[in-house]
């Protein structure tokens, strides 16, 4: 076996600051269960699931076992015009375990590309209704939605969208976010107030008319932003308002889907039913690579007219249905269902939120936030230094405690694993508090 790699000097790296990272890199080169093993042979705690993607922790064996089975078995068949067994059996399994009415799902290979599928399934279901001056979309500040151009517009995280300003795609509008820590700090869960925030979306109604909008996008519980839950009432507002003007409605379920908040889906668990679901992550664990869009039937029928040698959605991806990527999907459904993995994560919904709110009495933290198994710590930036302070737990605790914390600037934020096991939860969190006292 060759050594693992440690020359950093070719690899241009996302969403890192690169100079940083290269003067002592921090590299994986294995894992199982709950740990990471770097190449020095540390095993590392990883308190972030992957990168909120690894639920059932890594390298699960009846997971490996399915990818080794069907690599070997079929590792590619073309996805237009044909399918594969295995794309066509996790299209029912998930449809199974979605909200009622979702019957169909269209298989991408990544968050951002489920977003972009999304967003064009809207324009296209308006057009082929009748209804193609329908064309305007919705998203909110604060909202991530990955980084593809059409992602990327609808979406409100300020930095990703800078450098892109002059070429977000036109027609686009936000409504306002509903962090709420001015006026509702130290939430824990839900807060009460703020439901008439989504009345923003009544007044882009009216300012361009309803009829002119073809959908509206949101996390049920913003994540990249630093875990935003929605107030009580605020999502059932929101398809109240899409209802009356005929928008849909699109949930963005990348991180709330697949049990990260108790249940099979964020719209399950919130009570309001969007018209559109885009998920990736935990549909296999991470493992594979994939995405899935899932629509109600009214938005797949609208599509199903024409003479019948037509293609009916001009879009797809070379690796749409993926078999290897969909035979890890289909292994993760059964782990999910046999080792009841939601309802462990719903179990330690209020355990891992006492060890965050715990965190409300550290001299520099300025807010908590939690929902289900998502929880964001904000720390006060250091004078001048924007994110340093973040950068630096993120460090110390690689480094120190063998923990990997995620950092988003100054916003420590944490997806632990779903079947997590208390006292190492435990642990880490105690690790953090070491780190947080020991800086400036
Ligand atoms: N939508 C949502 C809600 C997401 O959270 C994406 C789309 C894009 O997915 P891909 O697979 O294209 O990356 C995401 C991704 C963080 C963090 O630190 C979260 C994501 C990506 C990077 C960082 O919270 N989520």
């Amino acid at each position: 076996m060759s050594m693992p790699a440690t020359n950093t000097d070719a690899l241009w790296m996302p969403f890192t600051a690169n100079r940083d990272f290269k003067k002592k890199p921090r590299v994986i080169s294995g894992a199982s269960g709950h740990h990471y093993t770097t190449t020095d042979g540390s095993k590392v705690y990883d308190t972030f699931s992957g990168l909120w993607t690894s639920g059932v922790g890594h390298c699960h064996p009846k997971i490996v076992e399915a990818v080794q089975q069907q690599v070997a078995t079929l590792d590619l068949s073309m996805g237009f015009q044909m399918s594969n067994d295995k794309a066509l059996a996790l299209a029912e399994r998930v449809t199974s375990m979605a909200p009622e009415g979702f019957e169909q799902c269209f298989f991408t290979n990544s968050g951002s590309e489920s977003v972009d599928t999304a967003l064009k399934i809207a324009l296209g279901y308006h057009r082929a209704r009748g209804e193609g001056n329908r064309t305007r979309l919705i998203g909110r500040e604060k909202g991530y939605h990955g980084v593809n151009f059409g992602g990327m517009s609808v979406g409100g995280m300020v930095p990703n969208r800078k450098v892109f300003s002059a070429n977000l795609i036109p027609g686009v509008d936000h409504i306002r976010h509903t962090m709420c820590v001015d006026y509702t700090p130290f939430t824990r869960g839900q807060a009460n107030t703020g439901a008439e925030i989504a009345d923003d979306l009544e007044r882009l109604a009216g300012l361009h008319d309803g009829s002119n909008i073809a959908a509206v996008i949101v996390e049920p519980v913003g994540g990249s932003a630093g875990i935003i839950p929605p107030p009580i009432g605020y999502l059932q507002r929101l398809r109240d308002i899409c209802d009356k003007h005929g928008i849909l409605l699109i949930f963005d379920e990348v991180i709330t889907a697949f049990g990260r908040i108790g249940e099979p889906f964020g719209a399950q668990r919130l009570g309001v039913t969007p018209d559109i679901i885009t998920t990736a992550k935990g549909l296999t664990n991470g493992v594979i690579p994939m995405g899935a869009v899932l629509v109600r039937d009214h938005v797949y029928k609208a599509f199903m007219q024409g003479p019948e040698q037509m293609v009916e959605f001009f879009h797809g991806y070379t690796y749409s249905g993926h078999p290897v990527a969909a035979a890890a999907g289909l292994a993760v459904m059964d782990v999910y269902v046999d080792e009841g993995i939601f309802e462990q994560s719903r179990a330690l919904e209020e355990t891992f939120a006492d060890m965050l709110h715990s965190f409300a009495d550290h001299k520099y933290v300025t807010d908590v936030r939690s929902f289900g198994l998502m929880g964001g710590i904000d720390l006060a930036p250091r004078e001048g230094a924007v994110g340093a302070r973040g950068l630096e737990v993120h460090k110390k605790c690689f480094w120190d405690e063998k923990i990997v914390v995620r950092n988003g600037g100054d916003i420590l934020q944490f997806s632990p694993f779903l079947n997590s096991n208390v006292d190492e939860m435990q642990q880490s969190f105690e690790k953090v508090r070491r780190v947080l006292d020991a800086i400036d």
